[in-house]
This record gives C-alpha cells, sequence and structure tokens, in this order.
C-alpha cells in the first residue's frame, strides 16, 4: 500500500518536472534575428509560424502586420478551394498582404491578380509565393484598391481587408463599419461592381446580421453562406461566400496534397 502511494508521488512530481520543463521551452523559444526587436505581440503569431506558412522554414518572410494578418494556410485552402470548385480562372485578392491566401488561390485557380497598397507587402509575397513556386501565376500589384477597381476584372473578389489591428477582439460585436480603410458596405458595393461572387474573411466577433444584410444590397438578393473557421480547435476568423461561390461545392485537386 505504502509502495504505491510512493509510486504515484513519483509519477506527480515526474508530470510537474515535465510540465516546468515544457513551460521553459517554450518561453527559451528564440525569435531569428530578424524578428528580434519586434513588438512582443508578435512573438505569439511567430509560434504559431507553421499554421500560417507550413513552409516557414524554407525563407517565408512577414513584417509586424503580416504576422498578425496573414490567414492560417489551412483556412486560405479552405478558400481556394471553393474558387476551383466554381471554376474560377482569375481570382482578386484585393487586400493580399504577404501573400497567404494569394499563393493559395495560385495553387489551384488559372491566375491571381494580387493587390497591396504597401509596396512591402508586395515585396514580402512575391518572396512568399516563389517559395510555393507559384509566382508565375501572380500579377502582382502596388497599388489602392478603391482606386483600381473600376478596371479590375475577375471571376471571384477575396476580401480581407485591415480589422483595425488585434485589438479587433476587445470589440463585443464588431461592426462591418470598424473594417478598414472603408466601412463595410462601402467595400462591399465597390467589390460587387466586378463580379457578385464574392468572398470575405472577417473577424470572429463581427455582427452576422449585418453580413446578411450585405447580401440584400443587390436585387435578387445573393446567395450567401457564412462558415467559421477553425484552427486546433480555436476559431480565427468567419468567412463569407457571396454570390454563385456560396452554393458550389470545393473540389480537390491532387496538387494540393504535395
Ligand atoms: P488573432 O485573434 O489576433 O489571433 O487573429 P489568435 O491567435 O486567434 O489570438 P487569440 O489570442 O485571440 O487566440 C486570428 C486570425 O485573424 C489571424 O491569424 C489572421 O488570419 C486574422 N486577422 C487578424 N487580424 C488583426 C486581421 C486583420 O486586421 N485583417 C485580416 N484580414 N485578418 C486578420
Ligand atoms: N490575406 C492577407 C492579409 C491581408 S491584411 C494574407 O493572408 O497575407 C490586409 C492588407 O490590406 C494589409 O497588407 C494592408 O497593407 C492592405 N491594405 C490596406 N488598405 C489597402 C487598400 N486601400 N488597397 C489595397 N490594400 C490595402
Amino acid at each position: 500500500m505504502r509502495r504505491s502511494k510512493k509510486k504515484r508521488r513519483i509519477f506527480k512530481n515526474n508530470k510537474l518536472r515535465i510540465i516546468k520543463a515544457k513551460k521553459r521551452a517554450l518561453k527559451e523559444e528564440k525569435l531569428p534575428e530578424e524578428e528580434e526587436g519586434v513588438n512582443p505581440l508578435v512573438k505569439k503569431y511567430w509560434r504559431q509560424r507553421y499554421d500560417l506558412f507550413r513552409r516557414y522554414d524554407e525563407g517565408i518572410r512577414l513584417d509586424e502586420e503580416g504576422w498578425f494578418s496573414v490567414t492560417p494556410e489551412e483556412i486560405a485552402v479552405r478558400h481556394a478551394l471553393r474558387c476551383a470548385g466554381s471554376g474560377a480562372g482569375v481570382v482578386i485578392d484585393c487586400f493580399a498582404g504577404v501573400g497567404g491566401n494569394a499563393i493559395q488561390f495560385a495553387r489551384v485557380c488559372n491566375h491571381v491578380i494580387a493587390i497591396d497598397i504597401d509596396p512591402k507587402k508586395i515585396v514580402l509575397a512575391m518572396n512568399n509565393a516563389k517559395i510555393y513556386g507559384v509566382q508565375d501565376r501572380i500579377d502582382f500589384i502596388v497599388g489602392d484598391f478603391f482606386q483600381l477597381a473600376p478596371s479590375l476584372k475577375g471571376d471571384v473578389v477575396f476580401l480581407s481587408p485591415p480589422w483595425g489591428g488585434p485589438s479587433y477582439k476587445t470589440i463585443k460585436k464588431f461592426s462591418l463599419d470598424l473594417l478598414k480603410p472603408k466601412d463595410g458596405h462601402s467595400l462591399f458595393q465597390v467589390a460587387q461592381a466586378i463580379t457578385p461572387n464574392i468572398i470575405m474573411f472577417l473577424p470572429r466577433n463581427v455582427d452576422l446580421l449585418e453580413v446578411d444584410q450585405l447580401s440584400w444590397l443587390s436585387s435578387p438578393p445573393l446567395d450567401i453562406e457564412i462558415e467559421g473557421n477553425v484552427v486546433r480547435g480555436n476559431l480565427k476568423g468567419i468567412t463569407v461566400y457571396f454570390g454563385d461561390i456560396a452554393i458550389t461545392q470545393p473540389c480537390f485537386p491532387q496538387i494540393l496534397s504535395s
């Protein structure tokens, strides 16, 4: 009886030691040189680096905004498969950032137009697209989406605008009015002039009633599908599909298993 108690205690101690060691390892995990000195906030995202880009170690590069805004690869793949399923030839990624989405679109669609107002983002997105071997299928454009919109043609418009930084989650119900640089309704109307097939990637606390109302901006109302995006059991964001893309099934091309 006494022996078994002792055994249990040893086991508990070992467990404690393992937990402590794990915590220490997490603390000691170092940021690579190029990321040192950046806002500590970025460290949280760096720890998720392989969820953001599976090929992170091959030379993926991000800046501060890129770290907290990039769409995790698993979610970007879902967006891309939906486009492939609808037979979309050209996808316009209007807020391309460091390329998280544009890269996945390029893997399964014929062509991607990737726009970002920040020239540094486009340099990073080009670097990252090269790592995935899809740079030739992406037209990179430095520019303001709202100015470029009247001249753009494409089968699907993808919108993942700035949400106002990581503090978006302190808001109870995130209104579409808080999207940057323009409110969600204006953004949607500009996009709709290009095509009714629109995908929006939005905060997990977004006001779903407002989202639903977007589909009523057109007559007859657009089909709409709302999807929660979970990575490792955590809800990361909400994707809204409008138009034909809301009713198509995702397709699973061979290429994505490689
Ligand atoms: P998060 O909530 O900041 O991270 O962003 P996380 O790890 O869920 O933090 P937690 O502490 O709340 O658990 C979740 C995801 O939202 C990010 O991985 C990005 O894909 C996306 N995201 C976050 N921001 C601030 C933006 C943004 O401004 N624009 C876009 N397009 N996506 C964003
Ligand atoms: N989906 C992207 C992240 C987008 S973050 C990814 O996976 O990497 C939003 C991006 O919108 C930022 O990079 C920001 O520079 C860009 N942006 C802000 N205003 C813009 C505008 N008016 N036109 C185009 N891009 C803009």
